[in-house]
C-alpha cells in the first residue's frame, strides 16, 4: 500500500469463459471496489467488457450473501462457528457412510467451479475421497457430448478443438450464440468485434439455429434448423462430401482410420432425405456444404444447442468428423487445439474411457466420466431400500433450477437425512440444506484461467491476484473441500493437503532419473507458495513454456506470470497433432463403436412424425444461469423470462404479445408472458432457463421479488442423449395455449 488508499489491481473477470481483462480501482481501507473497467492493455480483451463485469463485486457486496456457516433449524437459519459447522458435516457424512455405504452420499458439482482454479485443483482429491457412484454435475446439462466425442476421437475428454476465429474465412456456427454467451469452448472476448474483423477480411459467418439470434443478426446467412435435427443435417453433409469426392483429410490422413466405414454409415442420409426433419431444403443444404468446401479456411463449430439435444453426441462427433474430412482439424483458421501453459494438453499417457463402470440404480443408466446424468438426479435421490441415498453435497450449483425435473430434485432433497451445500447463497437448492458452508468470493482469493486457457483464440497465461485479504475466519472453497474430505475420513486437513502434494510430486517425478531427488528439488523450489498456488507454480514451471526448474531459465514461473499484470500472450494457436493425441494407438478412429451404435436410434427417429411445437432455451447477456438474479443491476428492466413465439404460431394458437400463455409438456405446465417475434422458427418456442425464483424459503429476496420467472427445467423430463447421458433440454415437445388474465 502507498500513502493513497486507492490501489489499481489488474485481474480477469471470473464470470464467463471469455475471462476479459479488468482494471479495478480499490479502496483497501474501506474494503471497497471503486470501479471496474475493461483493461485496454489486455491483449485478449483489448478493453472490452460486458454488463456482467461488475457481477463479482455486486456479489461480494450483496447483504444476502452468506459470510458465515449457517444451520437450518425449526425456527430458521442460525449462524454457527466454522468448527461447529465442519465437525457436524464431517460427523454426519462419516456416520452415513459407515451405516449405509459410500454410495449413500451423492454429490452435485456446479458450473462456477470452472471459474475457480483453486477449487479445480482440489476437486479430484475430493471426488476420490468421496468415491461415490452418485456423482452429478452441470456438465451433463452442458458439454458432455463434446467430451465424449473428443475423448473417443482424440483420447481425452478435454482435448476439445476450438474454431480459430482470427484466421478462418468461413465460420459455420450451430447451436451457439456467442454474441450473448460470449463464447463457450471458444473463449474469445468481444466476439462481435472478432466476427466483424472476420467479415472485414472478406470472410463469412453462417448460423444454424431455430432462433435468429444476436449472432445470426451479424452473420451473412442464417438458416432456421429444427431443434434436435442437427445430427441429420451433418450426416447428410458427410454424405455430400463423399458423393462429390470432397474428402481431403490432408496432413492427418496417415493417422485417420474409418473413412470408408463412415462412407457406408452416411450413405442413407442424403440432403433430400433430411430436408423435412431439419426444415432446410435439399438445395440449401447442398449449397452450404459446397460453400464450406469452396472456402479457403472454413471451420465448423457446434455448441450447447448441439449438445443438449436428443442426438447430442452424434451431432458433436459429426462436427469433428466434418472438420477432419475437410482437412480443417489442426490447421490455422480451422479447428485447433490450444496449448495452455499449465500443460493439460501436453501428450499425457493413454487412459481408458471411463464409461459404464457402474450404472444408476433406478434405471441402470451407465456412468460417464465418473458421473451419472444430472437428469436422473431426482430419481436417483429418491431410490428406496438398501441402496437409497441418504446425504447430498452440493458444490457451487443450483440443480433445483438448472437440472431437468428440478422440482423433483428439491422434493427428493427434503427427504434426505443430511444435505450440505458449499455455496454463498440460500437459494432454491441450498434452502433444502441442513448446513451451508459459504466460501470466500472471487475478490478474496487469487485465481488462474486454467480451464479457459485450454479453449482460447491465442495461447495465454493469466493469473488474477486476490483483491482483498480474506476476512478473518473465512475459508476458500478448496479449504472447505479439504476439511470436509479430511473430517469424513477422520484425518486432519493439513495432513491430507501434505499427502496431496507428495502424491502429485511422486506422479510428476516418476519418470525422472532420481524421482525422490527431483521431488525434493521441486518442493524446495516452490516453498514460498502454499496450497493451490504451489501447484500452479509447479504446473507452470513444468508446462510447455515453463522454466523446467532451471533447465529452461527464461521459461515461465508463477512469479513471472503473476508479475504480468495484463496476462501473457503466448502466440497464435499451433499445430498440436498428432503428438497431443492420447488415444491408445495414437491414431484417430472416425467410427468409435459407442457413437456408431447410436445411429440406429437416430435412423428410427427419422421415421417419427414431427412434433407440432417444440421448446428450446436461450441466454440473455445480463443472466448467468440462475445465480445473478439477486443483484439489483441484473434483476431490473424488462421481464426476460418470456416465451418467444413465431407470429404464425401465435396466430394459430391465439397467443398475443404481452399476454400470459400456458406451456405444457409431458411433465408439467408453466405460465409465462408471450413475446411474438419472427426471430423464432415456426413450430419452435424459446424459454430461457435459470429462472423460477419462486421458492418462499430462498434467501434471495431480490430474485424472488423482482425477477422470479418460472423454471424451464420443471418442464423437462429425463430424456437423455444416450451415449453421453446428457439432458435433452432442447427440442422438447410442448403445447401452448393462452391464459386469460395478466401474469
Ligand atoms: N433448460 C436448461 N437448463 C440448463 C441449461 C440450458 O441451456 N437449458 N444450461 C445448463 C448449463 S450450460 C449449466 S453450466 C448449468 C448451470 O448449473 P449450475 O452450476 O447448477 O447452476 P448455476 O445457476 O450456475 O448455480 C451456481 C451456484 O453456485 C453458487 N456460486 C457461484 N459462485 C460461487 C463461488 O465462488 N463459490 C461457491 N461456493 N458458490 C458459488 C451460486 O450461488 C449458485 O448457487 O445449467 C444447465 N441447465
Ligand atoms: N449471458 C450469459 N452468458 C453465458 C451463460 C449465461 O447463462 N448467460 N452461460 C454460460 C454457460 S454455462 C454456457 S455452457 C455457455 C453456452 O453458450 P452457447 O452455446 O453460446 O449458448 P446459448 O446462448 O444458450 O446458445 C445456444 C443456441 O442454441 C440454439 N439451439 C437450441 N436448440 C438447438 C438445436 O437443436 N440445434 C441448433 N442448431 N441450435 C439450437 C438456441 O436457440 C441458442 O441460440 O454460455 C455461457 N455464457
Ligand atoms: S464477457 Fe464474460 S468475462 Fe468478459 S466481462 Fe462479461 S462476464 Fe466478464
Ligand atoms: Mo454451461
Amino acid at each position: 500500500m502507498t500513502e493513497s488508499a486507492t490501489e489499481t489491481i489488474y485481474r480477469s473477470c471470473p464470470t464467463c469463459e471469455a475471462s476479459c481483462g479488468l482494471v479495478l480501482e480499490v479502496d483497501q481501507d474501506a474494503r471497497q471496489v471503486i470501479s471496474i473497467k475493461g483493461d485496454a492493455d489486455d491483449p485478449r480483451s483489448r478493453g472490452y467488457v460486458c454488463a456482467k463485469s461488475q457481477a463479482f463485486n455486486h456479489i461480494h457486496e450483496d447483504p444476502e450473501r452468506l459470510r458465515e456457516p449457517v444451520r437450518r433449524t425449526a425456527d430458521g437459519w442460525e449462524s454457527i462457528s466454522w468448527e461447529e459447522a465442519l465437525s457436524e458435516v464431517g460427523e454426519r457424512l462419516h456416520g452415513i457412510r459407515e451405516q449405509y455405504g459410500k454410495d449413500a452420499i451423492a454429490m452435485y458439482y456446479g458450473n462456477p467451479n470452472g471459474h475457480n482454479f483453486n477449487t479445480q485443483i482440489y476437486t479430484e482429491l475430493f471426488i476420490n475421497m468421496l468415491n461415490t457412484e452418485r456423482f452429478f454435475s452441470a456438465g451433463s446439462v452442458d458439454q458432455q457430448p463434446k467430451n465424449l466425442a473428443c475423448e473417443l476421437l482424440y483420447g481425452n475428454a478435454w482435448l476439445i478443438p476450438v474454431p480459430d476465429l482470427e484466421r478462418t474465412d468461413f465460420l459455420v456456427c450451430m447451436g451457439g450464440n456467442p454474441l450473448v454467451s460470449q463464447g463457450s469452448l471458444l473463449g474469445a472476448p468481444d466476439i462481435k468485434a472478432r466476427l466483424q474483423e472476420l467479415h472485414e477480411r472478406g470472410g463469412r459467418t453462417v448460423v444454424l439455429d431455430p432462433r435468429r439470434t444476436e449472432t445470426a443478426e451479424v452473420a451473412q446467412q442464417h438458416l432456421f434448423i429444427r431443434p434436435g435435427s442437427d445430427a441429420f443435417l451433418l450426416l447428410a453433409w458427410v454424405n455430400e462430401l463423399f458423393s462429390n469426392d470432397w474428402v481431403t483429410v490432408g496432413a492427418l490422413a496417415p493417422i485417420v482410420d474409418g473413412v470408408m466405414e463412415l462412407r457406408q454409415l452416411v450413405a442413407p442420409y442424403t440432403a433430400a432425405s433430411v430436408a423435412a426433419v431439419t426444415g432446410i431444403d435439399a438445395a440449401t443444404i447442398r449449397q452450404l456444404v459446397a460453400d464450406f468446401h469452396a472456402a479457403d479456411n472454413p471451420v465448423l463449430y457446434g455448441r450447447i444447442g448441439l449438445c443438449t439435444q436428443e442426438f447430442g453426441t452424434v451431432a458433436s462427433w459429426l462436427v469433428e468428423v466434418i472438420n477432419i474430412l475437410s482437412g480443417r482439424l489442426d490447421v490455422p483458421g480451422g479447428s485447433m487445439i490450444a496449448r495452455p501453459a499449465t500443460g493439460q494438453n501436453e501428450p499425457l499417457p493413454y487412459q481408458p474411457l471411463k464409461h459404464g463402470r457402474w450404472k444408476s440404480r433406478a434405471r441402470g443408466f451407465p456412468e460417464y466420466m465418473g458421473m451419472l446424468p444430472a437428469s436422473l438426479m431426482a430419481e436417483e435421490l429418491s431410490c428406496e431400500g438398501a441402496d437409497a441415498v441418504h446425504a447430498l453435497i452440493t458444490v457451487a450449483g443450483n440443480p433445483v433450477l438448472s437440472v431437468p425435473n428440478g422440482k423433483a430434485v428439491r422434493s427428493a432433497m427434503e427427504k434426505l437425512d443430511f444435505v450440505v451445500a458449499l455455496d454463498f447463497y440460500i437459494n432454491e437448492t441450498t434452502a433444502a440444506a441442513d448446513i451451508i458452508l459459504p466460501s470466500t468470493t472471487q475478490l478474496e482469493h487469487s485465481n488462474y484461467d486454467f480451464l479457459f486457457s485450454a479453449f482460447c483464440q491465442r495461447n495465454f497465461a493469466r493469473y488474477s491476484p486476490q483483491v482483498f485479504a480474506a476476512a478473518d475466519d473465512s475459508r476458500e472453497q478448496y479449504e472447505l473441500l479439504l476439511e470436509v474430505a479430511a473430517r469424513m475420513n477422520g484425518m486432519e486437513a493439513a495432513d491430507l493437503n501434505a499427502m496431496m502434494l507428495d502424491g502429485m510430486l511422486a506422479q510428476i517425478c516418476a519418470a525422472a532419473a532420481d524421482p525422490e531427488a527431483r521431488a525434493a528439488q521441486i518442493k524446495a523450489a516452490t516453498e514460498q507458495y502454499r496450497d493451490s498456488e504451489r501447484f500452479l507454480d509447479i504446473l507452470l514451471r513444468l508446462g510447455p513454456y515453463g522454466d523446467q526448474f532451471g533447465d529452461n531459465p527464461d521459461g515461465l514461473t508463477l512469479a513471472k506470470v503473476s508479475a504480468a499484470e495484463h496476462g501473457i500472450d503466448l502466440g497464435p494457436l499451433q499445430s498440436m497433432l498428432p503428438h497431443a493425441l492420447r488415444t491408445e494407438n495414437k491414431r484417430i478412429n472416425l467410427v468409435p463403436a459407442l457413437i456408431v451404435n447410436d445411429l440406429p436410434r437416430a435412423a428410427l427417429a427419422l421415421q417419427r412424425p414431427l412434433p407440432d411445437l417444440v421448446m428450446v432455451g436461450r441466454r440473455h447477456i445480463r443472466d448467468m444461469n440462475s445465480w445473478l438474479h439477486n443483484l439489483v443491476p441484473y434483476a431490473r428492466g424488462k421481464n426476460r423470462c418470456t416465451l418467444l413465439v413465431n407470429p404464425q404460431d401465435a396466430t394459430r394458437l391465439a397467443l398475443h404479445e404481452g399476454q400470459p400463455a400456458e406451456i405444457t409438456t409431458a411433465v408439467g405446465s408453466q405460465v409465462l408472458e408471450v413475446v411474438v417475434s419472427d426471430e423464432m422458427m415456426p413450430g419452435v418456442v424459446s424459454f430461457p432457463h435459470g429462472f423460477g425464483h419462486t421458492y418462499a424459503d430462498s434467501g434471495q429476496s431480490t430474485a424472488r421479488q423482482r425477477l422470479p420467472g418460472v423454471s424451464a427445467n420443471d418442464l423437462v423430463d429425463e430424456t437423455l442423449d444416450v451415449p453421453s447421458g446428457t439432458s435433452v433440454v432442447n427440442g422438447v415437445p410442448v403445447s401452448v395455449k393462452p391464459v386469460t388474465g395478466v401474469p
